[in-house]
């Protein structure tokens, strides 16, 4: 069983500590969360998925064990990490530095905070008009030439084993990999994806190069979260950087926005609604407990609306974690002791647990992060409608509620609730 982890990365000065105190100091009561190990530099973010409790209108009685559901709008927790310590040219000088790489072979996916206001350069160090576009293909290349050199500098002594062993490519590059947290499975996808098929005693630079660009594709999926919108010059360069990546991995965000209005939300001179642009103070809301405003807060909050809330419709920091668990697939999937009630064996409330599941999770593998003994005494699985599903059926968001049936009477309170291993 291991815990999703989702890491910040980036030069220094882009953002990374700033995004993760944006996204983990939630307003709302939550503070309770799933996971065993927590490290110092890591947070809990919770993003926001439409619960099931809304269709079956059951909000009221919604009760996730972990995280918090508002009227259907469900927030589920998620960890995230802050890795500092790369700057250009790591990989070449004294390396990456164990810390960063015992950081990333933790990360399921990445979230590359790039400051696109121009006004930090390449290592960091405040300037004016710096163009951050470079800063996009740096991390990768780092990432790259970092695994390419260790896997180059012992290359023929790789194949040279790999020949003596008899082995397949994939058991060969799986021992040579799993120290950057390759799952056999990822380095399968990385051979397919490469479209690499010759024997790996005639690959030469190129072909093992094009090996670890897809292994950094299906290793360390990434978003990049172009950062400081809230500065003058970042929309130049957010249009330069948007038409050279798209849409698809690219999403604009202001850590620091995001902070200022949870602190004033927090400190109830506003109520802010977190992913949106509403902002609503005590001239909206009379009868409100808000504590009113001074000219100069005022004017801070009016400077937000007009620079960021108003011109890109939120601050963004919870669309990065919403396209980083997007990239990763996951799948929420809620174990339900019955079908009509959707409670749990102790009676208490609804929808109680809601786990993240990697893609392909199949039910029987689900019965056992729910809980081992449900999958040792397993009999069948139903999903809404009272409708059976296999138990290699995979689980999608059309049957990720899941009433198991088990020969012997398991222990639900006992609910494996961490998300799952991959
Ligand atoms: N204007 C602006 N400044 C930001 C934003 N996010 C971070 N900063 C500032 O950038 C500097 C570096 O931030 P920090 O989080 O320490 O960067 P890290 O080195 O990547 O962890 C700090 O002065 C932050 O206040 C943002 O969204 N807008
Ligand atoms: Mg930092």
């Amino acid at each position: 069983m291991k815990d999703i982890v989702i890491a910040c990365v980036g030069k220094p000065s882009a953002g990374k500590s700033s995004f993760l105190n944006a996204v983990t100091d939630a307003t709302a009561k939550v503070g309770n969360y799933p996971f065993t190990t927590i490290k110092p530099n890591n947070g809990i973010a919770y993003f926001p998925i439409g619960c099931p409790c809304k269709r079956f209108n059951k909000s009221k009685q919604c009760a996730p064990r972990y995280g918090r559901c508002i009227e259907g709008k469900r927030y589920v927790p998620i960890q995230i990490l802050d890795v500092a310590g790369l700057v250009p040219g790591a990989s070449e000088g004294q390396g990456l530095g164990n810390q960063f790489l015992d950081d990333l072979r933790h990360a399921d996916a990445l979230i590359h905070v790039v400051d696109v206001s121009g006004t930090t350069d390449a290592n960091g160090k405040e300037t004016v008009g710096y163009d951050p576009i470079g800063d996009i293909e740096w991390l990768r290349g780092e990432i790259h030439s970092w695994i390419f050199g260790n896997l180059n500098k012992r290359w023929s002594q790789i194949v040279r084993r790999h020949v003596a062993v008899k082995a397949s490519t994939a058991e060969t590059l799986h021992i040579q990999l799993s120290g950057y947290g390759a799952t056999l499975v990822v380095v399968q996808r990385t051979l397919d994806r490469s479209g690499v098929k010759e024997s790996m005693d005639s690959w030469d630079r190129e072909t093992i190069k094009k090996v670890v660009d897809a292994f950094l594709d299906e290793r360390f999926p990434t978003v990049i979260a172009l950062n400081k919108i809230d500065l003058p010059d970042s929309d130049k360069n957010i249009s330069k950087i948007m038409r050279k990546y798209g849409q698809s991995k690219v999403v604009l965000s202001s850590a620091l926005a995001e902070t200022f209005l949870r602190k004033l939300h927090k400190q109830k001179f506003i109520i802010y609604e977190e992913g949106t642009d509403i902002v609503q103070t005590k001239e909206d809301l009379p009868d409100s407990d808000l504590k009113p405003l001074d000219e100069k807060l005022q004017n801070r909050i009016e400077k937000v609306q007009d620079l960021v809330l108003y011109r890109y419709g939120s601050t963004g920091v919870q669309d990065v974690i919403l396209k980083a668990v997007e990239v990763l697939g996951l799948v929420p999937a809620f174990p339900v002791k019955s079908l009509s009630t959707f409670g749990n064996a102790n009676g208490k409330g609804v929808f109680r647990d809601c786990i993240l599941l990697w893609p392909g999770t199949k039910v029987l593998e689900f019965a056992d992060i729910v809980h081992p003994e449900i999958a040792k005494h397993y009999l069948g699985a139903e999903t809404v409608g009272n409708r059976k599903i296999g138990e290699d059926d995979e689980i999608t968001l059309e049957n990720n509620i899941i009433c198991f049936k088990t020969s012997q009477a398991t222990h639900s309170s006992a609910t494996n609730p961490g998300p799952d291993k991959k």
